[in-house]
């Protein structure tokens, strides 16, 4: 078993900082734990992959509360295709197969959105935003 001694200089270095003569303190000044408040705070992030001819259709929803960050991946992986996104408009531009399209917003519109495929007219899926 290894001693911690790393551990034990941390806190005559904290001091060695703090020059105001509140000795007494300064142990207690050694515990920071509020970093772990701070996670709670990251935005939400929903993530969802559609991989033409795999998973897409008009039964992949996926259902998001509104405000909550979005983040859609598309891949055709046998042709090239054009995959838009209705309501929030985006997509639209050519995707080489094999490429991944990303979409990336808010959703701050509630609805129901179809994403298609230009090429096929396929509705690959649906983002229901409440
Ligand atoms: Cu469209």
């Amino acid at each position: 078993m290894k001693r911690l001694t790393p551990l034990f200089a941390i806190p005559i270095l904290l001091v060695a900082c703090g020059s105001n003569d509140a000795g007494e303190t300064a142990s207690e000044d050694v515990v920071v734990d509020d970093s772990i408040e701070s996670v709670g705070e990251m935005p939400e992030v929903t993530e969802f992959k559609v991989v033409v001819g795999e998973n897409s259709g008009p039964d992949q929803t996926l259902t998001v509360a509104q405000g909550s960050t979005v983040r859609l991946f598309f891949v055709n992986p046998n042709e090239d295709d054009e995959i838009h996104l209705h309501g929030y408009d985006l997509g639209g531009s050519e995707l080489p197969a094999g490429e991944e399209a990303i979409f990336e917003f808010v959703a701050d519109e509630t609805g129901s959105f179809d994403v298609e495929s230009h090429v096929t007219g396929e509705v690959l899926m649906v983002l229901v935003v409440e």
